[in-house]
């Protein structure tokens, strides 16, 4: 039997229907309220597009390591079992990646990127993981203190990471951009001078603080998961 590729009209109006209810949804963003980690890079990209309070961030969940947080009911938790995660018309996912992928497509940022700026951007994204992996392999060293001087300090992964980016800045902001400027804040929130011999790294930080949506998201995270010292 010959079958047809292209949708009935009733699929049609099903998948408009679906398409529809996910558009039109408010995302909703579920990570805890305040803390500085995962979520920046989200809350820097929103912000600086002016898309924070296009969310409803839900931050009331229960702390890892709680009898609340292992039973697990009440809240929203990624299929991992672990924040962040997003709801969305129906959608839900976890990974945040993803979710600055799926929202950046919802609001249309970064849509019309040359080919050229996309990668660049994407290359950022990736860059601003690395770095958040690097400070949370560092948070939870044996002896915290050490494994952050190190990371720190010279030849660490720090003023690699700088001096990597130090002449490729330039030009379009875009998401990549603005996750590696929140990747730059928490590394000035573990050690405030950290950009002071990378000029233009410093130059661009500044700038990108300087826009009201991005004092927005730093406000909205005032306390950083991440610590320079052992307990
Ligand atoms: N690959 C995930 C990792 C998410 C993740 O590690 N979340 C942590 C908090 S930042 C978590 O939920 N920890 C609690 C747990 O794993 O039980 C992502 O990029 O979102």
């Amino acid at each position: 039997m010959l079958t047809s590729n292209h949708p009935s009209d009733s699929e049609s109006a099903l998948y408009s229907k679906n398409m529809s209810a996910i558009t039109d949804a408010k995302p909703v963003y579920h990570y805890w309220a305040g803390v500085a980690s995962r979520n920046v890079y989200l809350f820097y990209t929103l912000g600086y597009n002016g898309k924070l309070d296009s969310i409803t961030h839900k931050g009331d969940q229960p702390y890892p390591g709680t009898p609340e947080w292992s039973a697990g009911s009440g809240f929203t938790k990624s299929k991992m079992g672990q924040l962040p995660a997003l709801s969305m018309g129906g959608v839900e996912i976890g990974q945040s990646r993803a979710i600055l992928a799926t929202l950046c497509k919802h609001f249309g940022i970064g849509s019309d990127l040359s080919v050229p700026d996309y990668a660049k951007s994407e290359e950022l994204v990736d860059h601003a993981s690395d770095i958040h992996n690097m400070l949370g392999k560092a948070h939870y060293g044996s002896d915290r203190t050490v494994a952050m001087d190190a990371v720190f300090g010279e030849g660490g992964g720090v003023k690699k990471a700088l001096g990597a980016f130090e002449d490729h800045l330039d030009g379009t902001v875009t998401t990549g951009h603005l996750c590696y400027a929140a990747a730059l804040n928490l590394f000035v929130r573990l050690q405030p001078d950290a950009l002071d011999n990378f000029v233009k790294t410093k130059a661009f930080y500044d700038k990108i603080q300087e826009n009201e949506g991005v004092k927005a998201a730093n406000e909205r995270s005032p306390y950083p998961y991440f610590k320079r010292n052992s307990d």
